[in-house]
């Protein structure tokens, strides 16, 4: 749709930027902290780029004032960031840590100084260790009381001042990553254990937003759901069909459960056909059901291609990028389902992550026509290389460019009437990337270190911290 006139964002729009524990924090076993499973992880020979591991990461836990203060600069409305679960109760389910409680006491407290609203993720995939050596992890039901004990812990503690909360962090991803790729700990491939560990992880966010209702009536609360849209990569029927399998699979899968507490039908089939369903039991979808969030929370970041990927000899699991060089990515499918595929009409990052701004305004699109929820972007981005110039100037064209047309799509989507309450960008301070180290930059502002030198972890300002800070005075573009 072509708008005459676009729709200005809302007065109250919530402008902001984003972080994960693990990816600034450092500090990992400092203050009472237990080992996380990325703690233990990233000891592992060949696990990450370069061998890089989030042990001092930004160090933004004994500099977060130093970081708010840049935040408060910059004019930032919202910061989301995740507590890390391990900080407050070290072995996951035992005693809590006052020290890690006040550590977020005091970050909580110097944003809204700044009268910067804070969004607190409870689960950003760092799970304490002790529960995966005591029971799995997140393939035991057990996990449903632990992780409800831990966020009641937050809203009792929290929840008088902050009022936005995510709950899980890309389910869709995460257990994608730790049981069908085995890319992130535990580093599982066996894809009925996905599908148990989904299942349950579905539970604990039910459940969770059960206790909010309880703890933080006048707060809101919804996950952050990975959104990657498919398109068919022509009007050839076959690969219409791989582009409504993909979306059913990929997508709807976690999405109707958060809006309905239903999985999609055709998905479903192909989980049972393959022998891959979930235990379910009595119960289950009752509370799945009645468990509705009050946003659907949004990262969004590329749209896929994809066409037929016939049963037998299919392709099925492909090469992530993880060096930033072009082209190294190999494509990837499901056998009788679907296979990404390149899209000509987009260009790619140094990573092989598609730029396609249009993408997010049909996430958004697709999103109120399926569930008429309100959108919270909780994750938008570019990570690339950054390079210092003389006098500690960073020209981060490139990065303005990405998130200026992402912004202005936003503005399309509330145009064509999609209610969206705020918009993160990932991220604040560059940040340790999983899997590709520091090299794979997201900030508005520079940190002085890389995989193997801490350096002087100084902050510098990018120009796109400056292209922000004007967005957020004028309330979206000019
Ligand atoms: C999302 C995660 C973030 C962040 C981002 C960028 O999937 O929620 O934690 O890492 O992606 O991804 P990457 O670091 O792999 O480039």
């Amino acid at each position: 749709m072509e708008h005459k006139n676009k729709v200005d964002f809302p007065p109250h729009f919530l402008w902001g930027a984003a972080s994960a524990a693990y990816q600034v924090e450092g500090a990992w076993n400092v203050d009472g902290k237990g080992p996380s499973v990325w703690d233990i992880f990233v000891r592992e020979e060949g696990r990450t780029y370069k061998g890089s591991n989030g042990d001092v990461a930004v160090d933004h836990y004994h500099r977060f004032k130093e970081d708010v203060k840049l935040m408060a600069e910059q004019g930032l409305k919202a910061y989301r960031f995740s507590v890390a679960w391990s900080r407050i109760i070290p072995d996951g389910n035992g005693e809590v840590n006052e020290q890690g409680l006040q550590f977020y006491d005091d970050l909580i407290n110097e944003l809204l100084k700044y009268d910067i609203e804070p969004i607190l993720t409870l689960y950003h995939w760092d799970l304490p260790q002790a529960l995966l050596e005591e029971y799995g992890g997140w393939e035991s039901r057990k996990i449903i009381e632990d992780f409800n004990r831990y966020a009641v812990i937050l809203y009792k503690r929290y929840g008088d001042r902050v009022k936005y909360w995510v709950s899980l962090n890309e389910q869709n991803y995460f257990v994608g990553y730790s049981y069908d790729s085995g890319l992130h700990p535990p580093g599982i491939r066996d894809k009925k254990r996905m599908y148990e560990a989904n299942h349950i992880a579905n539970l604990a966010n039910a459940t969770v937003i059960h206790s909010f209702r309880k703890y933080v009536p006048d707060g809101k609360i919804g996950p952050s759901f990975a959104y990657r849209p498919y398109y068919p990569i022509n009007s050839n029927p076959e690969n219409i069909m791989a582009f409504e399998n993909a979306e059913d699979l990929l997508n709807y899968f976690w999405m109707d459960v958060y809006a309905w507490g239903t999985y999609p039908t055709a998905a479903w089939k192909y989980l049972e056909e393959n022998g891959l369903t979930p235990t379910v039991e009595e119960g289950d979808f009752e509370l799945l059901s009645s468990a509705k969030p009050d946003f659907m929370g949004v990262n969004y970041y590329r749209t896929t291609a994809v066409e037929k990927n016939p049963l037998v000899g299919g392709v099925g699991a492909g090469v992530k990028n993880t060096t930033g060089k072009k082209g190294s990515t190999k494509h990837s499918g499901v056998p009788g389902m679907y296979k990404t595929t390149d899209n000509p009409f987009v260009e790619t990052t140094n990573w092989d992550w598609e730029i396609d701004p249009m993408g997010i305004r049909i996430a958004l699109r697709r999103i109120e026509a399926r569930y008429h929820l309100p959108v919270l972007i909780t994750e938008n981005g570019l990570g690339e290389f950054d390079t210092v110039e003389e006098g500690d100037v960073i020209n981060d064209d490139y990065r303005i460019k990405f998130l200026e047309s992402h912004v202005s799509a936003i503005q399309d989507a509330i145009s064509d009437g999609v209610n969206v309450i705020g918009y993160c960008a990932w991220s604040f301070t560059d940040l340790l990337s999983w899997l590709n180290g520091y090299q794979k930059r997201y900030g508005f502002v520079y940190v002085n270190r890389n995989e193997v030198d801490e350096k002087d972890l100084r902050r510098i300002k990018k120009k796109s911290f400056y292209w922000y800070q004007d967005v957020i005075k004028r309330n979206g573009l000019t």
